[in-house]
């Protein structure tokens, strides 16, 4: 196995023997080979397109392939077999389709289009040869992975947006397009330069359908305080982002006596007016992904992963797993998709939490969600009289993500040590690393604004686009916000490339730069965008404040 995805890579190199989030060789092996076939498809289905054959068969077995591969989604070898077998004759009746309807379009004979293994055997030995370090010079195959794992934060976005039936063809087109175009050894690093740009710009697009699904269906997120403790009745307690699933597991709840809470990336879900509603919604439940182990261990009732981020479970609740969409783990129960727009069927969860004790108490009070661009842009009136009488100086965008190790502790210390006059504005799981902190407020605007999930990050690019017009800038890197931003997992991949197609510079990333960034990629990135990794929190706090 070789896998350099995510922030927590081995020496910031690569998982070689098995990975830090407990993916196995094998699994890891086949999904490399799951991409493969996905781009064998795209090889096909990309001129298929054009020519207006589009399939919504192709189209949700591409994102799935992505998204299934995504770092903490899918643990579950099976899973993949079965999806590579179907993958491939997907894909043969593609070629067969496009022989027919268009017998002169030649689509170039290349190892993605031809490999064949239907035994479990031959599957394995092909995975092992398929994988990252197959790939050509160091910077091409630097590019072409960032590239991929952008692929794969626009997947999961989109099939969260498909999944509330909001579907944007051009985005589809663009993820098959680009990894037919992957396939071939011949791009050269402008090539995939512009390639790697036009990613982040089709990731603006995605994150636009999936905030206009999620708000078109369940209200503009509004100011809320969430509670953070607990009540008597046993819950289920949903995680992951897709709020579709929300909304049917609220609904099917009602009237049960199962109350319902968020975990981590879920949190947001109570800021939406159409969720509100529900009196068996309680709140949220711990923090953010990676404390799962201990908070799934003592929430007691059975938990629901809408998508990543999935720690491999332990013995001791393994039981209490429910997994959907295209997260998998070995030997957890699976929700399936709806059939004929029914919705899922989460009885099972809820029989399984009548059974349970309520949830144990970590903690007591409220937090402050709902800051979305919708409601901050009512706000704005106050936001620009606070920035124009001084009151505001300067604001930090500190979305992103959060995960285990120690250095992350710099995101806590960062926040802690802004001065009183800026405000922080978060999206994404990074928040939980200084959301219970009592930062306070500024003349009621309290110091953190979170606009929600980490596809949310739209909504400080909106929130920002908005302050440049109203205080009338050419540019958006004249306004006073900082970018200081964390990554994990590749959807933070997209949203970094989605803020740097949209000419936001002087962006500063960690815990680390992305281990899968060349050394000379990593120059022409900082070059051009001026992009700087972290340093000290004394040291950056300057530096931003200047
Ligand atoms: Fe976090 Fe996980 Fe949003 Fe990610 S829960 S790390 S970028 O999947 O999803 O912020
Ligand atoms: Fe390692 Fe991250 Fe890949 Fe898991 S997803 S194997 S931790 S690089």
């Amino acid at each position: 196995m070789f896998c350099y995805q995510c922030q927590e890579t081995v020496n910031n190199t690569g998982c070689t023997k098995v990975g830090v989030c407990g993916k196995k060789p094998d699994v890891a092996n086949i999904q490399d080979l799951m991409i493969h076939t996905i781009k064998g498809i795209s090889l096909y289905s990309s001129e298929l397109n054009k020519l207006g054959h589009r399939s919504e068969e192709v189209d949700h077995f591409v994102l799935y392939g992505l998204f299934a591969t995504i770092t903490n989604a899918n643990f579950d070898k099976a899973v993949f077999m079965e999806k590579i077998r179907q993958g491939l004759a997907l894909r043969d009746s593609l070629k067969q389709q496009l022989a027919k309807v268009a017998p002169d379009v030649k689509v170039p004979e290349r190892d993605e289009t031809t490999w064949f293994a239907d035994t479990e055997e031959a599957m394995e030995a092909k995975a092992a040869t398929v994988g990252v370090l197959a790939m050509e010079p160091e910077d091409i195959r630097s590019l072409k992975q960032m590239i991929t794992y952008g692929l794969k934060g626009m997947a999961a976005y989109t099939h969260h947006a498909n999944n509330l039936k909001y579907e944007d063809p051009q985005v589809d087109d663009f993820m098959q397009e680009t990894l037919a175009k992957l396939t071939d050894v011949t791009l050269t690093v402008d090539d995939l330069v512009a390639l790697t740009l036009e990613t982040g710009r089709v990731g603006v697009q995605a994150m636009k359908l999936l905030d206009d699904a999620n708000t078109g269906s369940y209200g503009h997120p509004e100011i809320t305080k969430v509670n953070i403790g607990v009540g008597q009745n046993p819950g289920i307690l949903i995680s992951g982002h897709d709020l579709k699933d929300m909304e049917e597991l609220l609904e099917q709840t009602k009237g049960t006596g199962v109350d319902v809470y968020t975990h981590s990336e879920m949190l947001p879900a109570n800021s939406y007016p159409a969720f509100k509603k529900y009196d068996h919604f309680v709140g949220n439940y711990g923090g953010s992904w990676w404390h799962q182990n201990v908070e799934f261990e003592k929430f007691n009732g059975p938990i629901l992963l809408t998508s990543n981020c999935l720690v491999p479970p332990r013995d001791s609740y393994k039981d209490r797993v429910y997994n959907t969409n295209a997260v998998g783990f070995p030997d957890c129960a699976f929700i399936p998709d709806r059939v004929n727009g029914q919705p899922k069927d989460f009885s099972a969860l809820i029989e399984h939490a009548k059974k349970c004790a309520p949830p144990e108490e970590l903690e007591t009070g409220e937090i402050y969600g709902g800051f979305a661009h919708h409601q901050v842009l009512q706000l704005a009136d106050k936001v620009i009289d606070a920035v124009k009488s001084g009151a505001i100086k300067r604001f930090f965008v500190m979305g992103g993500c959060d995960a285990r190790q120690n250095p992350r502790k710099y995101y806590t210390d960062f926040a802690a040590a802004l001065p009183k006059d800026t405000v922080i504005l978060t999206a994404g799981c990074a928040k939980y690393r200084y959301n219970k902190l009592d930062l306070g407020d500024i003349g009621g605007i309290p110091r953190v604004l979170d606009a929600g999930q980490c596809n949310d990050s739209y909504s400080l690019v909106m929130i920002a686009l908005a302050l440049k017009d109203a205080f009338g800038l050419e540019d958006v890197n004249e306004l006073p916000i900082s970018y200081n931003i964390a990554w994990y997992e590749q959807k933070a991949v997209l949203v970094l490339l989605a803020l740097l197609s949209l000419g936001i510079k002087n962006i500063h990333l960690g815990p680390t730069l992305p281990g899968f960034l060349s050394p000379n990629v990593a120059q022409v990135i900082v070059d051009n965008f001026d992009l700087a990794p972290i340093s000290s929190v004394d040291e950056d706090l300057q530096a931003f404040m200047q």
